[in-house]
């Protein structure tokens, strides 16, 4: 499992540089209308890539685009989402998520997921892990997630 997340990982890095940046954006409402609940890293030893997850909800009247990710405490974050084809789980990079207006998506293992790696620091269970998400319309949300062990299913 771990293994065939590093090669996804290696495949999705690979992708990085086809994806070119969305120019198509919705309206932007102000980020105060988004919320980020039960935010967590599942840590994995070796220095492996690590995966965030976390429900994004948003409380506006219209669409809230998340575009993108970073974190002072990894060099690369990526969104991802895991899918199974023909049995097998692969993991493909997505270059942005639509929270749609009164609704939520929720960031779980076997769906979308923060792609950790590159740790700028020894990452630890236990630590906090500020995030910045950033919408279309320039609105930056800063969360911070807890890190939890590898069998951990949630906080
Ligand atoms: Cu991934």
């Amino acid at each position: 499992m771990t293994a065939r997340h590093a090669r996804d990982l290696l495949r999705a890095f690979a992708c990085a540089g086809l994806i070119a940046t969305c120019a198509s954006a919705p309206a932007a409402a102000p980020a105060s209308a988004v919320r980020v609940e039960q935010a967590w890293i599942r840590w994995l030893p070796a220095n492996l890539p690590a995966a965030g997850y976390a429900t994004i909800v948003n409380d506006s009247d219209g669409v809230q685009r998340l575009t993108g990710v970073s974190s002072p405490d990894y060099g690369l974050v990526m969104l991802h989402r895991s899918r199974l084809a023909q049995g097998d789980s692969t993991m493909e990079m997505v270059d942005h998520l639509d929270i749609p207006a009164h609704g939520s998506v929720k960031l779980a293992p076997g769906g979308y997921h923060l792609m950790l790696s590159h740790a700028k620091r020894p990452v630890k269970p236990g630590d906090k892990v500020p995030m910045r998400l950033r919408f279309a319309g320039g609105s930056v949300l800063q969360v911070d997630f807890s890190v939890l062990p590898a069998n951990a299913s949630g906080p």
